[in-house]
């Protein structure tokens, strides 16, 4: 359901939009920040922050904060990269929140949408990411291997999704970064922490290892760290407070 919808969405977007005009745009030329080195830092937390005002399973989380106040208030707060949803149908997500969060913000930023296409990832340079993320569950290796060879050339950071070890081990090559287990099952959207630490040591060294959602306590922090995940995705436990930076400046 989800593909064909961002199938469409992304035809539409071919009309009104030519590669062209989006490689002319004032920010495809600069250069990406380094995920790793964001995440590696020391005066840094690991934490990748998200701006996220819905979801398909939680439904509204936060409809009034603003993208520029949230994100810099987590930037200020120690994350090491933020993650802003683009998809609008599920997560009321624009590519205008993107723009905002770049023009406000140095550290890395994630385009967090259901990459299935070329033109997406061109569309993420032009806007401002540093980091594509690419879900194994909606992808053939084959895709993952394209999307990645092309992310790459465009200089940017690849995040590879996975909520289990045969999308892991089908899905993984060297043009990826960074591999994320995702610990919210997208098929029924329950969630469970033990899938991190279940993949972690199927994960080869060579890829920063990043464990996403349902992460609301440091010492689940601290214990994920122990088991060598150098980044934590986290979006609703800060989005569902009023004021997002300051419950993570916490
Ligand atoms: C954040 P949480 O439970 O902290 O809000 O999760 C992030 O991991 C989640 O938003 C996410 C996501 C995705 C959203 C992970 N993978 C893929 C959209 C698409």
């Amino acid at each position: 359901k989800i593909v064909l919808n961002k199938k469409a969405e992304v035809a539409e977007a071919k009309k009104n939009t030519s590669i062209k005009e989006l490689e002319s745009s004032a920010l495809f030329g600069r250069d990406s920040y380094s995920f790793k080195e964001f995440l590696t830092a020391p005066n840094r937390t690991g934490i990748i922050a998200e701006f996220k005002r819905r979801s398909p399973s939680k439904g509204i989380i936060n409809d009034q904060a603003g993208v520029e106040a949230v994100t810099t208030a987590y930037a200020a707060a120690g994350a090491s990269a933020l993650s802003v949803l683009t998809d609008k149908d599920f997560f009321m997500g624009t590519q205008a929140d993107l723009h905002k969060a770049r023009q406000a913000n140095q550290i890395p930023i994630l385009r967090k949408d259901f990459m299935i296409d070329e033109f997406q990832i061109i569309e993420a340079k032009s806007l401002g990411a540093d980091i594509i993320l690419l879900i194994a569950a909606i992808l053939t290796p084959k895709e993952i291997d394209a999307l990645a060879k092309q992310a790459k050339s465009l200089g940017l950071n690849v995040l590879l999704e996975v909520h289990n070890l045969e999308e892991l081990e089908r899905s993984i090559n060297p043009n990826l970064d960074a591999i994320g287990v995702n610990n919210r099952n997208l098929a029924d959207f329950t969630v469970s922490v033990e899938t991190s630490y279940q993949l972690a040591e199927h994960i080869p060294a060579e890829f920063m290892k990043i464990s996403e959602s349902a992460i609301s306590n440091p010492e689940t922090i601290k214990g994920l760290k122990q088991a060598g995940f150098n980044g934590f995705l986290i979006g609703e436990n800060f989005m569902k407070q009023a004021d997002p930076g300051a419950a993570m400046a916490e």
